[in-house]
Formats: C-alpha cells, sequence, structure tokens
C-alpha cells in the first residue's frame, strides 16, 4: 500500500525535471496518476533533491492553516512548477497550464520519520 510519504513523492517529486516544454503540467499529471478519477485541479511539483526537500521538516515550524502545528516552511526558495487545470478542460482529457516559479514553499511534515506527507503552499 502506498504510504503518505510515498505519495507526496509520487505527486510533488520531479528533482531531474523540469523538461522545457509547455506540456509539462500535461504529461506529468498523466504519468504521476493525477488524472485517473478526474483532473486534479491544482498541483506542485519540485524541481530540488529529495534530501533538501525532506530537510524542511526540520525548518521553520508553522501553524498550518487549519490550525495543526506540522507545516514547515523551506529556508531557501526552490525551483517548483505550479499546474492548475484550465476551465476548458473536461475530463478525461485534462488539460493544465503550466508555470515555473522559485518560491519558498510550504510542507506538511508527518510520521516515524518525519517527513512530507502533503504539500501546503507556496510563498
Ligand atoms: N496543492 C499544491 O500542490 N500546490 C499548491 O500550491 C496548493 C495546493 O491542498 C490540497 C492539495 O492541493 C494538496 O494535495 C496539494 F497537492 C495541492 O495530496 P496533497 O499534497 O495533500
Amino acid at each position: 500500500k502506498e504510504s503518505w510519504a510515498m505519495m507526496f513523492q509520487r505527486q510533488h517529486m520531479d528533482p531531474d525535471g523540469p523538461s522545457s516544454n509547455s506540456n509539462y503540467c500535461n504529461q506529468m499529471m498523466r504519468r504521476q496518476l493525477m488524472t485517473e478519477r478526474q483532473c486534479k485541479p491544482v498541483n506542485t511539483f519540485i524541481h530540488e533533491p529529495l534530501v533538501d526537500v525532506q530537510a524542511i521538516c526540520l525548518q521553520g515550524n508553522i501553524i498550518c492553516k487549519n490550525g495543526k502545528p506540522n507545516c514547515h516552511k523551506s529556508s531557501s526558495s526552490m525551483k517548483i512548477t505550479d499546474c492548475r487545470v484550465k476551465s476548458s478542460s473536461e475530463y478525461p482529457f485534462c488539460d493544465y497550464e503550466t508555470s515555473h516559479k522559485e518560491r519558498h514553499i510550504i510542507v506538511v511534515c508527518g510520521g516515524n520519520p518525519y517527513v512530507p506527507v502533503h504539500f501546503h503552499a507556496s510563498v
């Protein structure tokens, strides 16, 4: 069974990316199985080494939007790509807008070892 930590890696880690084309999100959202039951509306891929993303769980502890204390903000900005489904997209033909950014990211950490389990936001 897929753990929360594995699910985070599948949905949010692309350390070797992004491939330079504007179809990035259309390809990656499908390849990483986020278009199976519906088109997942918003999803961020992180283009940094996994160890650097895991280290965020040891950095700045902040309160999450839901009031829980286990959100962590990266001390440095990270290369990310935001995928947002277009309003014209119609399942099963999921069509995404691709935007490459450099932002601090906020992840939710959990488990033992204490690792990223959800992507919360970029700021
Ligand atoms: N989400 C992102 O990937 N990036 C954002 O900037 C904002 C949101 O909050 C619900 C879902 O929205 C999260 O799913 C996250 F993937 C996405 O599976 P997750 O990580 O909890």
